[in-house]
């Protein structure tokens, strides 16, 4: 069996067959993990949909997580589904594209506060449930980018709310770890998808790590999968509060 047989996760955060929580999903069924998807909206249901079926996966429905209802409706249906889990792992971000080149100086409350709230807050929100599904102890993993520990040109509030996040990481894995309930986070180097495809110069910045990187390449969401799986599983018992970079290296010379 692999590493997660017999386990069950909620993936968040699936919006096409580039995310990287498609490319988690992928590796921890191929490990052996029974999975639930979440979709945000009518839009991504379409592609989630078929996605989830490759997998096996249910879809627990529609959740944005700006909207607490919501997550509070997914968390019912998971609770309906399963009674409880194993792991949930938590691929959202959002900011406004026009705050994602420029200056971070200039950032707008507004965006500043939205940012935040979906970047960050929003994993705290989803572990508040999650924690209410792992009565026998659980791991849960977000992902952030090394825009939080250094200036990187545009990705502005997105360092922000990536601090805060890695932050929030810590400050999780203390609260929970008497549940043995684990708290990690995959600090990805830069991959061509959606949310990606929003930060200026972004062809630019994978340029760059291809030629800094120690691995001289980007890395593949199906390497972030992989990772992801042994994060997940009882391989990785002993972690908590870690952000584990898969990037390459390149945290080593940036
Ligand atoms: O280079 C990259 N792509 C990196 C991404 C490097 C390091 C970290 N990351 C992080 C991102 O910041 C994010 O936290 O990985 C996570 C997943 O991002 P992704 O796979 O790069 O991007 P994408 O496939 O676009 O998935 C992000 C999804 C959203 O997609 P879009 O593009 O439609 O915004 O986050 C979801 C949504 O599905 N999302 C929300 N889900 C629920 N409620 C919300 C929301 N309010 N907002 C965004």
């Amino acid at each position: 069996g692999g590493l997660l047989k017999g386990k069950r996760g909620l993936v968040m955060g699936v919006a096409n067959n580039r995310s990287i929580a498609w490319g988690i999903a992928k590796a921890a069924r191929l490990a052996g993990a029974e999975l639930a998807f979440t979709y945000q909206g009518d839009a991504l249901e379409k592609r989630v949909r078929p996605l989830a079926k490759e997998l096996d996966a249910a879809v627990v429905g529609h959740c944005d997580v700006t909207d607490a209802t919501s997550l509070d409706a997914v968390f019912a249906e998971v609770k309906r589904l399963w009674g409880k889990i194993d792991f949930v792992v938590h691929c959202i971000a959002f900011s406004d594209k026009d705050e994602l080149t420029g200056r971070y100086v200039d950032t707008s409350e507004a965006n500043f506060t939205k940012s935040l709230l979906i970047s960050c807050y929003s994993f705290t929100a989803v572990a508040q449930r999650a924690e209410l599904l792992m009565p026998d102890g659980g791991a849960m993993l977000t992902l952030t980018y090394y825009g939080a520990e250094k200036w990187m040109p545009h990705y502005n509030v997105m360092g922000v709310a990536k601090a805060a996040l890695e932050a929030s990481v810590r400050y999780m894995a203390a609260d929970l770890g008497s549940k043995a309930i684990r708290v990690n986070a995959i600090s990805a180097g830069p991959i061509k998808t959606l949310a990606a495809s929003g930060i200026g110069d972004f062809r630019y910045i994978l340029r760059w790590n291809e030629l800094n990187a120690p691995l001289r390449r980007t890395v593949t969401i199906e390497e972030v999968g992989e990772s992801a799986v042994f994060m997940l599983s009882p391989a990785a018992r002993g972690i908590t509060g870690e952000i584990l970079h898969v990037d390459a290296g390149y945290h080593v010379v940036g």
